[in-house]
């Protein structure tokens, strides 16, 4: 099959999925296209069957925006013909699955099928806008297939875009060989001293990411244990985190690692992963961490209720509840077994319930449900 993949090149979860999901269908002898503005962060060494193709951006002195969505329309069209794609698979719907249906229909609409994959903010926060808000339906409603990350986003979905079009959930997955658990001691010392307990958080630190609840958690730790803090990540609250962290006098604690491309090397170093967004579609680092064998303790909002059992294999907190935060974690600091026990069930759940190859044959199936 010839796959059109369309996805943002910057570090985000719906650019890793698509990243994996090309990576693996290429693996698999699929001839995979990425078509993005620029080649995706997690696409980082040569592998067979997979191509790149950069949307050139133009801008002219009467434009006041540049029209992102045009030129990659006219870009996916380029590579329909060059390369007779027969899938285009749209990751995150605004725009792309918008450029893909303008692609179809400038292409001949019968011989080229529009798969979008919804993947969170996507609906929650941009598609629902007013001024995206009848675009996004209409290309959702005119894509072939529809996958969702999560139920709850694809419940979300249909509450607010109506129930049209049938959505698929396919969760998001991990690779658990890449995203494995730390072999022996873990090695952090430009970190953390010996005995020092690790937290963890990684994101693109935008608003919903609610870092300075991370922040908040971390400084009621500090007065009691001998903690430190890794912040992995960059986005447009790192400046005010950083701000935070000195303001409170906690700058030789916290270290800030900026954006990484090697996750899997990093999140094993960590005892515990913190996440508590404002919402989480699905929350992909925290499923990546619970791989890394490293409890997780997340938003309580969103799909993360599907894959983390409060108590079992992680823990589940209103995004607000600092004082839950603060206890649950406290509590594994007192308690080392129990802490082992999380990590265990955390890496047993990644293994058995996301693995990539399932995911893979999935999203398989619904290309070739689509080009029927
Ligand atoms: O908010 C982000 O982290 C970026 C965003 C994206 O699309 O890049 O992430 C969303 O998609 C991920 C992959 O499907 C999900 O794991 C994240 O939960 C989701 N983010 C939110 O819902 C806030």
């Amino acid at each position: 099959m010839r796959i059109g993949m369309v996805c943002y090149a910057s570090h985000g979860g719906s650019g890793i999925v698509a990243t994996e999901l090309g990576a693996s269908l290429a693996t698999r002898g699929h001839e995979v296209h990425f078509i993005t503005n620029d080649v995706p962060v997690r696409l980082n060494r040569y592998r067979e069957n997979l191509f790149f193709h950069r949307v050139e951006v133009d801008t002219y002195p009467v434009f006041p925006y540049t029209p992102y969505s045009l030129n990659l329309a006219a870009k996916l069209l380029e590579v329909i013909h060059t390369h007779g794609l027969d899938v285009l698979h749209a990751h995150y719907a605004v725009p792309h699955a918008t450029s893909a249906y303008l692609a179809k229909e400038m292409h001949r609409p019968e011989e080229v099928r529009t798969v979008t994959t919804l993947h969170g903010t996507d609906i929650t926060l941009v598609g629902v806008k007013p001024s995206f808000y009848e675009i996004t339906k209409f290309s959702i409603e005119r894509s072939d297939r529809v996958t969702a990350v999560s139920d709850w986003l694809r419940e979300k979905t249909y509450e607010s875009f109506g129930r049209e079009k049938d959505i698929e959930v396919i969760p998001n997955f991990v690779d658990s060989e890449q995203f494995r658990p730390f072999p022996g001691t873990k090695e952090r010392a430009p970190f953390a001293a010996e005995g020092e307990f690790v937290l963890m958080h990684a994101s693109n630190f935008r608003p919903v990411k609610n870092v300075e609840t991370v922040i908040r958690v971390f400084e009621r730790l500090r007065a009691r244990y001998p903690v430190k803090l890794l912040m992995v990540g960059d986005g447009p609250r790192l400046l005010p985190a950083e701000e935070m962290v000195r303001s409170a006098g906690l700058a030789e604690s916290v270290h800030f690692l900026g954006a990484q491309e090697y996750l899997e090397d990093i999140l094993p170093l960590a005892d515990l992963f913190l996440l508590p967004s404002e919402h989480e579609s699905f929350g992909l680092a925290a499923l990546e961490a619970m791989s890394a064998g490293v409890g997780v303790v997340v938003t309580d909002v969103g799909g993360t209720r599907e894959i983390v059992r409060h108590g079992e294999n992680g823990f589940l907190h209103a995004p607000d509840d600092v004082d839950g935060m603060v206890e649950t974690i406290a509590g594994l600091l007192e308690d080392s077994s129990r802490l082992a026990r999380v990590e265990e069930a955390a890496r047993r759940t990644a293994v058995e319930k996301y693995g990539l190859d399932e995911a893979v044959d999935r999203y398989l199936k619904v290309y070739e449900d689509a080009l029927g």
